[in-house]
């Protein structure tokens, strides 16, 4: 089903971290179950580690009440999940306190890609208890191919790549424990080299399935232009009614400072886990970083801010989405 290329580049080698010391391109061989994948979509970079688990992920059994979170990493996914859980649990704010985000909303991959964690989380989803939600940042060709047919919820988030590359580098330095130079991953980014590359072709494929009746394709940028209006939007897809009173108060709670000073929602264990375990310990970082849009034009140069441009300008040619959305 898939092919696995061990990737050798000196670029590829200065990108290699505790978290992930060597990198695959995964590629899917057989497109017959797919909607609408054309050949771009159909690699990705992952670590080496994620060959062992790529058919067992393909295979998955997936549900119709499960709900499936999809971004491409800093993305919003974190947000975007504790919102959706609590829409989907009739705003069941006892139960979000009480239980971990990342326990009601599990991350699907992540023991088929960390190097240094040896649970089979994917084995682990599969026994949640229903209806489950499940985050992942793999891309349309490696998803299990259940998606297509099972059609359960699917949200999908997208991001300006220049606001990710920022948040990304930060993540890529700090949790995975990367002590490369930035340029290398920015010139990682740009050739498409990063794990969970290619990142446009990531969002355009979610993109063109928008319109299916079990897809919610939202922005990053309009959760921060008009959460309300995407409240709205993701109570009707989950068919809830809720009042006014009831949506100003999920308005709140999903706001940055709430989601930051929220144990169960700002991954302080979970940093501080990984940072441990690959290298960074007793460091300062927070997951819950800035959360702006645009905080790009305070950490990227002129010229690569430039590049990042020309980059998406070209990923899009021929397609009618862009990042402004
Ligand atoms: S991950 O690790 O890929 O799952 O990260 P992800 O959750 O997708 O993205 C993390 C970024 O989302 C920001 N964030 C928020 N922004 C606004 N409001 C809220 N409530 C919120 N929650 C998380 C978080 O700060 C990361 O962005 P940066 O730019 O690094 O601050």
């Amino acid at each position: 089903m898939f092919s696995f290329k061990p990737l050798n580049c000196e670029l590829v080698k200065s990108l290699s971290c505790p978290g992930a010391p060597t990198f695959i391109e995964v590629k899917l061989e057989d497109l017959s179950e797919n909607p609408r994948l054309d050949s771009e979509s159909k690699t990705c970079i992952l670590p080496e580690k994620y060959q062992h688990f790529a058919d067992k992920v393909r295979n998955f059994e997936v549900f119709d009440d499960d709900v499936w979170i999809v971004t491409f990493p800093k993305c919003g996914t974190t947000w975007t999940q504790e919102m959706v859980w609590l829409m989907d649990h009739d705003l069941d704010y006892h139960t979000a306190k009480q239980i971990n985000l990342n326990r009601r909303s599990a991350y699907f991959e992540i023991g088929a890609i960390a190097n240094n964690l040896s649970v089979d989380s994917i084995s682990n989803t599969a026994n949640l208890p229903r209806p489950r939600h499940i985050k992942s940042h793999l891309p349309m060709a490696l998803l299990p191919k259940q998606l297509w047919t099972v059609k359960p919820r699917i949200v999908y988030v997208s991001r300006n790549p220049k606001d990710v590359a920022v948040s990304y580098m930060h993540h890529y330095q700090m949790i995975m424990g990367y002590r490369g130079t930035e340029k290398n991953f920015l010139e990682g980014l740009l050739a498409d080299k990063v794990m969970y590359c290619p990142q446009v072709q990531h969002v355009l494929d979610f993109w063109r399935i928008r319109d299916q009746q079990n897809v919610l394709f939202l922005t990053y940028e309009q959760m921060k232009r008009d959460l309300v209006g995407v409240l709205s939007r993701v109570s009707q897809f989950f068919r809830k009614c809720f009042s006014e009173e009831q949506l100003t108060e999920l308005f709140h709670h999903l706001s940055f400072d709430e989601m930051k000073k929220n144990p169960a929602t700002n991954n302080v264990e979970m940093v501080a886990a990984a940072m441990q375990m690959n290298g960074r310990g007793g460091e300062k970082f927070e997951f819950m970083r800035k959360g702006q849009v645009g905080d790009y034009k305070n950490e990227l140069s002129v010229d690569y801010i430039e590049r990042f441009e020309e980059y998406i300008r070209q990923k899009l040619e021929g397609n009618d989405f862009d990042f402004s959305h």
